[in-house]
């Protein structure tokens, strides 16, 4: 029957950057006068994630909480080792259960790009329909949705798979080089690409795909998809990005405050921020290569660090995880912080000029939407392959030859010499800025992206 309030459940997966653009996009929704119900998972994997759903809640009394209890899951049983991961698996082993969540009725269900095969058949079987939040780029997306096809292709007769080009084709798209396809998807065996290749053949039976990207950060991919030459059958891609960060999100505390008292000394664009996000913690080698490239580079930087991959278990010092070289001489060019930072305050405050990133995709929209220029040094997962879409838009630049970051290729003189190329590219600058502004036309009155979740929302309401 007609509904003029659309009834949209969302179930996010682990991780800040899953979770980031689940609550913008829930919070989308209840500006556009949609009903929300946010399906969580206790404990969470980190600190900042239960810190995160917990102010969105309180922000949106009208949200409504489900809380989904997993099975028992032993972490031995699975063939990996990180946290984030095993707790998508986790999601998906108790995936079957969700269904009493799942009323009174809905007009749709949201799901996380890594649970969607395990929730598709919980979904098809109410009737209700299922759409993918992709969280990271449109690029991305192809290659996931495609990866199926690519495997059996070259797969042989005794099961094994062989890549013998230096490049994946992806029909209506660019090559994308083998060397830039997430190590863990090639290692076939491993957790990670088995749920891989499963969720990259469910799209389409699911009724849409969401991303967080817009027309002029990915035009041609965008194109190719909603062509429908990259895949057979493939659902609707909807770019709704960029998603904004919300009120809720906002820190205040006394780490913030010293972040943007410091920035408020800094000339205008002058300052290279560096983030690595919430999942990765650099080695000591890595964060002495870096240390040694801000160093050099000469210009101010705010660097973020982290000791520990999981927030909970960071409880090493600054000061060790710098070490004591590296913390005497950064002092007078340098503000090193290892808190949690309001990422959206620093990219847009005047005197941030570049950001040196690993390539999380929410970040790199952040940058774009910032005007703030990128080079991307890659560590694991879409980032080179997310790295390749803000180089094509004109956004960002990154090092092929550096690798990725656990290979230790990239030297502090080199990275000092790309990060001042980065703040003195005027180019770059300037391009950075159209983005922006395109950006802002987007998600504007009339704009693409704008245009493209109204058009969502009113399929919902009937
Ligand atoms: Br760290 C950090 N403050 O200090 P990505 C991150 N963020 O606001 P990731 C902060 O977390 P995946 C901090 O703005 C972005 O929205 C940041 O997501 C925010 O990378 C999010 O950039 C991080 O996608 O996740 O965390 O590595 O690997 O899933 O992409």
């Amino acid at each position: 029957g007609f509904d003029s309030h659309p009834h949209v459940a969302l179930i996010p997966s682990a991780g800040m950057g899953h979770l980031t653009p689940f609550l913008r996009l829930a919070a989308s929704l209840v500006q556009h006068h949609c009903r929300v119900t946010l399906i969580t998972t206790y404990p969470t994997v980190s600190l900042a994630e239960t810190q995160h759903v917990s102010h969105f809640l309180s922000a949106y009394p009208q949200v409504t909480e489900k809380r989904f209890h997993l099975l028992p899951f032993d972490p031995n049983s699975a063939n990996a080792t990180d946290p984030f991961l095993l707790r998508w698996e986790a999601i998906r082993r108790s995936a079957h259960l969700l269904a009493p969540l799942l009323s009174p009725p809905l007009s749709a269900l949201i799901t996380d790009v890594t649970l969607i095969s395990a929730v598709l058949p919980v979904t098809i079987n109410l009737h209700l329909p299922n759409y993918v939040l992709f969280t990271a780029s449109a690029k991305m997306f192809s290659l996931t949705a495609s990866f199926p096809a690519i495997v059996a292709s070259k797969s042989t007769s005794s099961g094994s798979v062989e890549f013998d080009d230096d490049f994946i084709e992806i029909p209506g798209l660019p090559p994308i080089p083998l060397s830039s396809v997430p190590p863990a998807v090639m290692d076939s065996k491993s957790l990670f690409a088995t749920s891989f290749l499963e969720n990259g053949n469910s799209f389409v039976k699911s009724n849409g795909v969401l991303i967080n990207s817009f027309d002029a950060l990915e035009a041609d991919t965008l194109v190719a998809l909603n062509g429908r030459r990259v895949v057979a059958g493939l659902p609707p891609v909807y770019a709704v990005g960029p998603l904004l960060p919300c009120e809720f999100e906002k820190r205040d505390d006394p780490s913030t405050s010293l972040i943007l008292k410091w920035l408020d000394d800094q000339p205008e664009g002058s300052v290279v921020y560096v983030s690595f996000g919430s999942r990765l913690a650099l080695s000591m080698e890595q964060t002495k290569e870096l240390g040694d490239g801000l160093l050099s580079s000469g210009c101010r930087f705010l660097w973020v660090v982290k000791g520990k991959i999981v927030d909970k278990e960071d409880e090493e010092s600054l000061k060790n995880v710098l070490g004591h070289e590296l913390t005497e001489k950064i002092k007078d060019q340098g503000l090193v912080v290892k808190n949690w930072v309001d990422q959206d305050k620093v990219l847009s405050h005047r005197a941030v000029g570049g950001f040196v990133s690993h390539g999380g995709w929410n970040s790199l929209v952040e940058a774009a939407r910032h005007g703030v220029p990128l080079l991307v040094w890659p560590h694991f997962g879409d980032q080179k392959i997310n790295a390749e879409a803000v180089e094509r838009a004109g956004l960002g630049m990154w090092v092929r030859s550096w690798g990725w970051g656990t290979e230790l290729r990239a030297k502090g003189d080199e990275i000092g010499l790309k990060i001042k190329d980065l703040m003195a590219n005027d180019f770059l600058r300037e391009q950075a800025k159209r983005i922006e502004e395109e950006a802002r036309k987007a998600i504007g009155v009339g704009g693409s992206s704008e245009r493209t979740f109204k058009e969502l929302i009113d399929k919902w309401k009937c």
